[in-house]
């Protein structure tokens, strides 16, 4: 029998998020490709990086670049060609870089032989998705849509067939034991290419209960018929069985809406279903009840839910950023004035936290939003179907853009900046997005040669995590603290570490506690003990 530490190998990893079309182009074609990965993998391991978990790149009509697969056991040509990718997962391994790949199982594109078998009217593919009449022609039932507007559409056959995300993206009918058949088989593809694990896209919401009519609310109408179900369990148990713990895998779910102890059933280590997730709270402090609708951000709340969250998983997993949302220096700091203190802060909570930190691809240099002209500009199908629904109420084109261009997922989406050339190194050729023109100061070159850069404090802060017992496997412990400043304790047996994080751009005065500042923006020569200045952050050692 392995023994926990070495079942759980990716314990004390580093995980970086690649998003693949936005992380660097090889070929000039203005989409970032495999071959672009493979070229920057020296960056990635001098950063100190584990794990690479890369956003979808199997074959996709690409409506929602790549979350909606037309065959799950091929390279999006985009993207390169499977000698590519193989390429990338032995170059990685050769520098003790693990690769785990997105496993987007609620549904596939529509484009998916599968959905057009059954469109065709093949019975036994048919069986792999919803489809219905509907009653009395109206749709089945008042299931809404993630995306905005409603879950059910007609296809070319006059039935209708359930997608919880676009028209171009249908359920999957997880009753149907071929469906659990084809996904393990792909699985078993990818780990024996020498992958390490998933990302399991959205996997709460798989197994659909009932389609019965959901309860009237402000979104998404029906999820109580298909939230964390005990169909979900029983099929991640099985995933378990047959295939994770064959392959001694990483795999980390997406849990939308999901709360403590729903989070628990899901990835306790005993229940052996997800080994961890991703949960959401933090990422929606500022929602007004929908993403679209913001209230003022407060540190505070912030805080609040962070410790919350510390406290609840065996393994947490924290992150600040990813594809689906906005940057962080934007949501939670500061892009002007203090950018780079903010950004450093920010760094300085995600690595100190207990449990695997997640960097998003130009996270580690402050990339932030787009600075995108308008509506024009914009490619997330989201972002566009919002619009729609937006001009069905009747908004003015100024509001509906307004609303749109702050939350867009876009904004996390902008090519990575490698240096301040007029397509920021990341192509030759015209960008599919619209890079930011502050690649000219905010890019991975500037930041290589200034040691006081963000990207130098993300560097130093990663090595120095990787040495600390107490930051690996330490206890946490949050500690009384003014508003909006986070203060926590990690202790290992051998120290004991106090982390200060000034949520605010205001000075803060509070309590210090521990022997010697090891790590933080301050400057050598000032009095250190009265006040935690503007996005501070430090690391002060006890002697134990
Ligand atoms: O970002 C969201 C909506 O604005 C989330 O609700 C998100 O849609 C949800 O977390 C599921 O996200 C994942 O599956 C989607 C895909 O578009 C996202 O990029 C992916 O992360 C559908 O596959
Ligand atoms: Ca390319």
């Amino acid at each position: 029998m392995a023994n926990s530490s070495t079942k759980k190998w990716w314990k004390n990893s580093i995980v970086y998020q690649i998003y693949p079309r936005s992380f660097c182009d090889s070929n000039g074609d203005g989409i970032g490709d495999i071959p672009g990965i493979t070229s920057k993998l020296h960056y990635l391991k001098n950063l100190g990086v584990d794990i690479l978990w890369l956003s979808p790149v199997y074959e996709t009509p690409g409506y929602d670049n790549g979350y909606d697969i037309s065959d799950y056991k091929k390279i999006n040509p985009e993207f390169g060609t499977m000698e590519d990718m193989e390429r990338l997962i032995s170059r990685a391994k050769r520098l003790g870089i693990k690769i785990i790949m997105d496993l987007v199982i609620n549904h596939t594109s529509d484009e998916h032989e599968w959905f057009k078998k059954a469109v065709a009217g093949d019975e036994k593919y048919k069986a792999y998705y919803y489809f219905s009449d509907g009653k009395d022609g109206k749709r089945p039932n008042n299931w809404s849509s993630f995306f905005g507007g409603k879950a059910w559409s007609k296809a070319e056959n006059g039935q209708y067939y359930l997608h919880l995300f676009s028209k171009k993206q249908p359920d999957l009918n997880w009753h149907n034991p071929d469906v659990y058949k084809e996904v393990i088989d792909i699985m078993k593809f990818w780990l024996d290419k020498g992958i390490a694990g998933f990302r399991c896209d959205a996997i709460n919401i798989i197994y659909k209960d009932s389609l019965k009519d959901g309860k009237r609310r402000l979104s998404l109408i029906g999820r109580e018929h298909y939230l964390n179900t005990d169909g979900c369990h029983e099929i991640l148990k099985r995933f378990n069985s047959d295939v994770w713990s064959k392959y001694k895998t990483f795999i980390v779910g997406e849990a939308s809406l999901v709360t403590p102890d729903a989070a628990k059933l899901l990835s306790d280590e005993s229940r052996e279903e997800l080994d961890t997730l991703f949960f959401f709270e933090h990422m929606e402090v500022d929602n007004r009840g929908i993403k679209w609708l913001k209230k003022k951000y407060r540190p505070s709340k912030l805080i609040r839910i962070l410790d919350k969250w510390q406290n609840v998983l065996e393994v947490p997993t924290n992150y600040l950023e990813n594809h689906d949302h906005i940057r962080s220096v934007n949501h939670y700091g500061n892009t002007q004035k203090y950018w780079e203190k903010s950004a450093k802060l920010l760094c300085g909570l995600n690595l100190t936290l207990r449990g695997i930190p997640f960097i998003y691809e130009g996270e580690e240099i402050g990339m932030t939003n787009g600075d995108f002209r308008g509506l024009r500009d914009i490619k997330d199908i989201e972002s566009h179907n919002i619009n729609q629904s937006m001009k069905k109420m009747l908004l003015l084109h100024s509001i509906r853009q307004r609303i749109i261009l702050r939350t867009t997922r876009d904004n996390a989406r902008t090519p990575v900046q490698w240096d301040d050339t007029e397509n920021a190194g990341f192509t030759t050729g015209e960008p599919w997005i619209k890079i930011n023109s502050n690649k000219s100061y905010i890019n991975v070159k500037a930041e290589e040669e200034d040691n006081n850069s963000i990207l130098n404090f993300y560097k130093q802060i990663i090595e120095f995590r990787k040495k600390s017992s107490a930051l690996l496997d330490g206890s946490y412990r949050r500690i009384a603290s003014p508003n909006d400043v986070f203060i926590y304790t990690r202790e290992s047996s051998e120290e004991r570490l106090y982390i200060y994080c000034n949520l605010t751009g205001n000075n803060k005065a509070v309590e210090f506690y521990g022997d010697k500042i090891v790590f933080g923006n301050y400057e050598e020569n000032e009095r250190k003990d009265i006040y935690l200045k503007p996005y501070e952050f430090r690391i002060v050692a006890s002697n134990i």
